[in-house]
């Protein structure tokens, strides 16, 4: 099955090796040392958002890399545009699972594509991505329930029984590449080592998006 259909049918897509080791190291040392910069290296969520217009060089060269944007064209037609982009950081002190959830909830509108970058080997040991193939063509409920990890909002389980959960283990520089409907969750990290993923999302700009989340963009 090519990518597309695979999205298509499943809401999601894995492109092994888009980004090579190296590039993935340096990147990592860059996102690192930004996070040192502005004292988000150990925030209690692990996550740290940047829109589009707080982008550095070198963060600016990875979300608009060619062979990523051309999978985002691939995926969302070819008027895509970059919107903002976070790191994921679990470790030893920042174990916790990421629950079920959909990225739409949290900001309405249009279709959003989101490339998850490895920027360590995932397993379900270190907490890799967990998905619900073929979610991505309605809304699910989400409940509120009180953590400190910022993920406040969950899909209840109950929701969800019966449906089949793909766990999506994945090596160094491939990149999940997610709609924002798709049901999605992380596995606890066990492993007691440090776990970094990069994430970038997209909009096709030729579609309306009554969103208020963003306010600034980089067409591609
Ligand atoms: O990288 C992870 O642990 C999951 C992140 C996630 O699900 C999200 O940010 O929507």
């Amino acid at each position: 099955m090519s990518h597309v259909s695979e999205y298509q049918a499943t809401g999601f897509t894995v492109i092994p090796g888009l980004f090579s080791r190296e590039r993935i190291a340096e990147i990592k040392r860059n996102a690192i040392r930004l996070l040192t910069e502005i004292d988000r290296l150990n925030v209690p969520s692990g996550v740290n958002v940047w829109m589009a217009d707080q982008i550095d060089e070198t963060i600016r060269e990875v979300v608009t890399d060619p062979r990523l944007v051309q999978v985002v064209r691939d995926l969302i037609g070819k008027a895509p545009e970059f919107l903002s982009v976070k790191t994921v950081f679990k470790s030893a002190g920042k174990r916790f699972p990421s629950p079920w959830h959909q990225d739409w909830f949290y900001w309405k509108g249009s279709t959003k594509l989101s490339a998850w970058i490895a920027l360590d080997k995932a397993t379900e040991e270190n907490g890799c991505l967990k998905m619900i193939p073929g979610t991505h063509t309605r809304v699910f409920p989400m409940r509120n329930k009180e953590t400190e990890t910022g993920f406040n909002r969950q899909i209840p389980s109950s929701e969800l029984e019966d449906l089949p959960v793909q766990t999506v283990p994945v090596e160094i520089g491939d990149v999940v590449f997610f709609h924002d409907l798709a049901v999605h969750g992380s596995h606890e990290n066990r492993s007691g080592a440090d776990r970094w993923s990069l994430i970038a999302t997209y909009r096709d700009r030729s579609e309306p998006d009554d969103s208020t989340v963003w306010n600034s963009s980089l067409p591609l």
